[in-house]
């Protein structure tokens, strides 16, 4: 099985520049690839990459995506005088030619079919293509925003074509809308378009109509084009993750998507003079990591933005160690989505509620209607499009006595090392009891010597009056010993299978109470649970089939799901639009994650969830099973270890009652857990 991730590079493809004055292309340069491969070269995750030779496109490859009248113009280009190159440029938006970029273009789009193959033939699992020019904006018959040819875009009909694939999925992380790609598949089902971008009402580049939220895609493609326009600049985290959440994940899910293609621009990337968002690299190793558990891990990244050599070169380093399985940071102060953030996320739900399911029966509509776009983009003035941004009072920029636009430098700390544990996975059977392990994950036999101790303590503090059981003092004692593992960076995450489940978990919290602040725990089953939520260190999100009796704190979260944790839309939708946001607001040092007994989840589904959770506390899960089945166990382990999880195939309705159900949870608890709103707040109300 493939676990390797592909860097594809050439610097040939530095081999172009710009060669006149052009204030709108000045900030694409050589130095975008030179500086991103450098990072990674001197991070030392070059070395841990399989690297994958670039080669040319042939014309039939461009002529998946391009006319031949465009192509043939292109091919002169290397012939032309400088006079002429200027002339030729003219007729495109932002975008400058010289007689090396056809060549280059060339060995972009061979770049990524050559990450297309290796992932397709499991080569490796996953990779990316570090390219320029970037394709995005290029057209059918046009150049445009840098792109001469639309990298992504042929590699999606290559691989429709080529390994007859059936659904691609395309997420577009840049901050420019990649128009280019939206009309290429506008009206095509079999390739799901999802990009935001700056967009402030249609005043920012490339000013359409069509970035807006409402293109929808057309005729059987209707559905599948999602547009997230950022109405304002500044989006952070907080913004970026209630999108995956709210909108991108639970459509990505139900397209169940066979290959994932990222237009990874990262010019949405905090200090890059184009986006001014204000989202630390650090973000892209989540972004990555929540797309990974998707196509059972076949996800090609490839270069499109990136503007700040600083931010780009450690996007990319992010990117690439989520692609490795590098633990993900810890992101500190998720909590509230700004109010713009929120009024886009509101209307593109709305825009697509006709067509996907995890929108369906949701009572949210657009914000207000006539729909607020256009009156405020006719009311002209600062927000009028037809006026260069330049011009715009709220966009004026410093200029130095050149007239050079002068960058403020923004600062922001440099992500921290994503040191990995040398052991990813521990697993604590009870003695005697065989099962088959993945390969790498080690099995605990003995539990530490200092673990009697521990549980001691842990046994006068709790008043527990049981634990007289050999057997279960055994279980306990591993548990407390994978727990002090993770603690000193021994093992990344570890499982363990125990008799008396209330018990183990409320060791476990104890116990992990005492090195970390916040633990999450994420129960999958009925039952009442003893764990102590008085003083919100503690967060409990319990998925389960049985309405409990309401609950008293805002930490304890219980989703219901009527036919139970075996309806895999009911328990994605939950994981998705309820677990996750609140998940990563609390910001947990450790998981908690448990598999009771006849709860009736799915294999498939728990290993999902396994997967997503790594995102959070540096990967610390110690996952819990009530009984050592070789099955779940198996499963269990290999998520643990960074395989991905098997596809859950076509989701199927979502229970009507469910969603109502976890909306009234919603209501209930947005004010404390913002990262769940989903709609602008109603002024007045608190
Ligand atoms: C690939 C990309 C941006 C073009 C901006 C032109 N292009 N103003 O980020
Ligand atoms: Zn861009």
């Amino acid at each position: 099985m493939a676990s390797k991730t592909a860097i594809v590079y050439d610097e040939e493809m530095t081999r172009y520049k710009l060669l006149w004055v052009d204030p709108a292309c000045k900030i694409e340069v050589p130095e975008r690839l030179t500086a991103s491969h450098g990072a990674l070269l001197s991070k030392g995750l070059l070395e841990r990459c399989v690297s994958i030779p670039v080669r040319q496109a042939t014309d039939e490859e461009i002529l998946l995506a391009h006319s031949e009248e465009y192509l043939e113009a292109v091919k002169q280009t290397p012939h032309m005088t400088l006079e002429d190159l200027m002339t030729f440029t003219q007729q495109y938006g932002d975008v400058y030619f010289h007689p090396n970029i056809f060549h280059c273009a060339k060995l972009a789009i061979g770049a990524t079919l050559q990450l297309v193959d290796s992932v397709m033939t499991e080569k490796v699992r996953n990779g990316l293509a570090l390219v320029r020019p970037p394709g995005h904006h290029s057209q059918r018959s046009a150049a445009n925003g840098f792109c001469v040819f639309n990298n992504v875009a042929i590699a999606a009909l290559y691989a429709k074509k080529h390994y007859n694939l059936k659904r691609v999925l395309i997420v577009d992380w840049d901050v420019h809308h990649g128009q280019g790609v939206q009309y290429c598949f506008e009206d095509d089902p079999s390739v799901l378009y999802f990009s935001w971008h700056r967009y402030e009402h249609q005043s920012f580049w490339p000013n359409l109509p069509e970035s807006d939220y409402d293109s929808v895609g057309k005729g059987k493609g209707a559905g599948f084009n999602i547009n997230v326009p950022w109405n304002k600049v500044g989006m952070d985290h907080s913004d970026y993750l209630s999108v995956f959440f709210h909108v991108l994940l639970p459509v990505a899910y139900e397209f169940n998507p066979e290959l994932v293609l990222v237009c990874a621009g990262f010019d949405s990337a905090i200090g890059d003079p184009e986006g001014r968002m204000n989202a630390t690299p650090e973000i892209f190793a989540h972004l990555t990591h929540l797309l990974m558990p998707l196509a059972g891990g076949k996800l090609c990244a490839v270069l499109e933005g990136g503007y700040n050599l600083t931010a780009l070169s450690q996007s990319v380093c992010q990117t690439v160690q989520s692609l490795l399985g590098d633990p993900a940071p810890q992101l500190a102060n998720i909590s509230f989505p700004c109010e713009s953030a929120l009024e886009s996320l509101q209307n593109v739900r709305s825009a697509h509620q006709p067509y996907w399911t995890c929108f369906k029966h949701s009572a949210v509509g657009a914000v207000s209607e006539p729909s607020t776009k256009r009156s405020r983009v006719e009311e002209g003035g600062a927000e009028n499009p037809q006026l260069p941004e330049q011009q715009q009072p709220e966009q004026q920029q410093l200029t130095g006595e050149s007239g050079d636009t002068l960058e403020e430098e923004i600062e922001w700390p440099e992500p921290l090392p994503r040191s990995a544990p040398p052991v990813r996975t521990a697993v604590a059977l009870p003695a005697g009891v065989e099962a088959s392990l993945p390969e790498g994950c080690q099995r605990l036999e003995e539990a530490t010597q200092t673990s009697d101790k521990t549980l001691e303590k842990i046994r006068d503090h709790l008043n527990e009056k049981g634990m007289k059981d050999e057997e279960e003092i055994a279980a306990l004692r591993k548990l407390v010993s994978l727990l002090d593992k993770m603690n000193c960076k021994e093992i990344r995450n570890g499982l363990a299978t125990v008799p008396d489940m209330p018990l183990a978990v409320k060791v476990a919290v104890q116990h992990a109470l005492t090195s970390v602040d916040r633990v999450l725990v994420v129960l999958v089953g009925d039952d009442e649970w003893p764990v102590d939520l008085h003083d919100g260190r503690v967060l409990l999100v319990q998925i389960c089939c049985k309405e409990p009796a309401t609950p008293k704190s805002q930490y304890h979260i219980p989703v219901c799901i009527k036919q139970g944790p075996g309806d895999v839309a009911g328990f994605l939708q939950a994981v998705l639009s309820l677990l996750l946001p609140v998940a990563y607001q609390h910001n947990p040092g450790l998981v908690l994650e448990v598999w009771t007994q006849g709860s009736g989840v799915k294999e498939a589904a728990w290993a999902q969830l396994t997967s997503l959770l790594q995102g959070l506390a540096m990967g610390h899960t110690l996952a819990l099973l009530q009984k050592s089945e070789d099955g779940p166990v198996r499963a269990t382990a290999a998520s643990l270890m960074g395989t991905p999880a098997p596809d859950l195939g076509p989701l199927g309705a979502l229970c009507p009652e469910d969603v109502q159900a976890m909306e009234k949870l919603r209501t209930r608890l947005e004010n404390k857990w913002e990262m769940l709103h989903i709609s602008v707040p109603t002024k007045g109300q608190d």
